[in-house]
């Protein structure tokens, strides 16, 4: 992939606002602008200006002042891109947008591919595959724990600690690869306990690596949570409670939620996905009926599962709630449960202290005063092992770090038992460039034009 064009492409998001960003990329990137810029107090150049200066000026097209813009440069190689990147702020209407946009096409500019300006980054050894790949996790992250992530991330916290491990284990296996050389000779260039140390202590980082994604695939995606229960009992009057915003329809006729509702909030710096199901009861109504299978659906791909009765229910029905309940742990053994008893507001405190002293870990809760709401919150945060966050470790949260560290992982262990079983040399360094091979994939030191594409394709046009 060799990058001789010059690349055009609105880097703000799409739509009027105060100021709009234009970038330019290329060999011809400051040739192009110089065309079409008239500065405001001199007639200067930009041809002739230092790297990393901004400019007041006017876009023109021919004699026709398009727009007064700033002007930034950055001269290769010192730009994102690593080649000349042009920066014009403009203002932010969408018809001065198209124009400037237009006119450096006209000019010789190709439109940018999605995610073409970080691609390029990337060839020209701006920033490494897992790096690139967290600028896109970067902008889509939209609570603390996403942020922290991918900004450690980007600063190449995950990146470094696999190229070291890299580097060691390639020291290694140059010097067994040496001592296939001397084969006759029969000498140990690689010292084997100092070896074993080493494939231990990678098994060490990859086994932490690995186990880190069941936290960083929650932490990236969200964490959800279905809420669920007979009708009536006042799930979508949670939703609303937690998500303090009236999303779905709350009404005393049973039946009132027939298709799944989701939204999302971020609590604790997780981001928390509700999902409030139609209430589960025997039905002829059809349609009600598929709002209930799916209910089950959503209990399934649930992290945790919000049950919810109502107090009253508990008060009058204690024995059939306790089969309830029974029910649902055993259909959903590993999940994670909080049982709720709802609508507080409607019984004595008497009652309320009968209910507690009968079912141990219960929440109490009313949805219509939002007593309880708070400390369910802190319950469900409680789910989230935010320990590894907290210490800053490096958490993986991309599916395909995840699968090249399995398959690191597991030529590693190769290796390992290779040792044990005093494997010779030969067939042990096939193991050892195999896990290579994977620790490559993860930063593009081994990469391929798929590979790259898919990864780019979701990036956004002007990244
Ligand atoms: N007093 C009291 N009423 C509540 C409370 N929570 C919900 N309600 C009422 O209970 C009724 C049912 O509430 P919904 O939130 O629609 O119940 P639901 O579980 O979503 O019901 P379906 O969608 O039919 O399954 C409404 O009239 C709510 O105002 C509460 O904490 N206290
Ligand atoms: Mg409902």
């Amino acid at each position: 992939m060799i990058n001789n064009d010059t690349i055009v492409a609105l880097a703000t998001a799409s739509g009027s606002g105060a100021i709009a960003v234009i970038r330019l990329s290329g060999k011809d990137a400051i040739t192009y602008i110089d065309k079409h810029f008239r500065s405001v107090k001199d007639n200067k150049s930009l041809i002739n200006q230092k790297s990393h200066t901004i400019h007041l000026g006017h876009i023109i097209d021919g004699t026709r002042e398009i727009d007064e813009v700033l002007v930034s440069i950055f001269k290769n190689p010192n730009s994102y891109t690593g080649e000349s990147v042009v920066e014009i702020s403009c203002h932010g209407s969408q018809y001065i947008q198209q124009e400037i946009i237009q006119l450096f096409l006209r000019t010789g500019c190709r439109m940018a591919n999605a995610g073409e300006f970080t691609l390029r980054a990337f060839l020209n050894g701006k920033l490494d595959l897992s790096q690139a790949e967290a600028v896109a996790d970067l902008i889509a992250s939209d609570n603390a724990a996403s942020h922290q992530i991918a900004m450690q991330q980007m600063r190449g916290g995950f990146s470094s600690e696999i190229a070291k491990l890299r580097e060691e284990l390639m020291n290694f296996a140059s010097l067994i690869e040496l001592e296939l050389d001397f084969a006759e000779e029969d000498v140990e260039f690689a010292d084997r306990s100092e070896f074993k140390e080493l494939i231990d202590r990678i098994s060490f980082v990859l086994k932490r690596l690995i186990d880190s994604f069941a936290v960083g695939n929650v932490i990236k995606n969200g964490i959800p949570v279905a809420i669920v229960g007979e009708p009536n009992v006042g799930k979508s009057t949670l939703l609303n409670a937690l998500l303090n915003e009236e999303r779905a329809i709350v009404s005393d006729i049973a039946g009132t939620t027939r298709d799944a509702i989701e939204d999302e909030i971020s609590i604790g710096g997780i981001g928390f996905r509700f999902i409030d199901t139609a209430g589960i009861r025997e039905t002829e109504d059809i349609v009600e009926s598929i709002g209930i299978k799916k209910t089950f659906e959503k209990m399934e791909q649930a992290q945790v599962v919000v049950l919810l009765f109502s107090a009253e229910e508990f008060k009058t029905e204690s024995q059939r709630l306790k089969v309830e309940i029974e029910k649902i742990k055993n259909r959903f053994p590993q999940k994670p449960l909080v049982i709720i008893a709802n609508k507080i507001d409607k019984i004595t405190n008497d009652e309320l202290g009968k209910l507690q002293s009968q079912f141990i870990n219960l929440h109490l809760l009313s949805a219509k005063t939002g007593v309880g709401v708070e400390s369910l919150k802190d319950k469900l945060t409680g789910f989230v092992n935010t320990g590894a966050l907290r210490n800053n470790e490096t958490i993986v949260t991309n599916t395909r770090h995840y699968d090249s560290l399995l398959k690191a992982f597991e030529e590693i262990n190769k290796v390992k038992s290779g040792l044990e079983m005093g494997l010779s040399g030969d067939l042990m360094a096939i193991d050892i460039r195999q896990s290579l091979f994977h620790f490559g994939e993860i930063t593009g030191e081994i990469t391929t034009d798929d590979l790259l594409g898919n990864i780019f394709a979701n990036f956004c046009i002007g990244k």
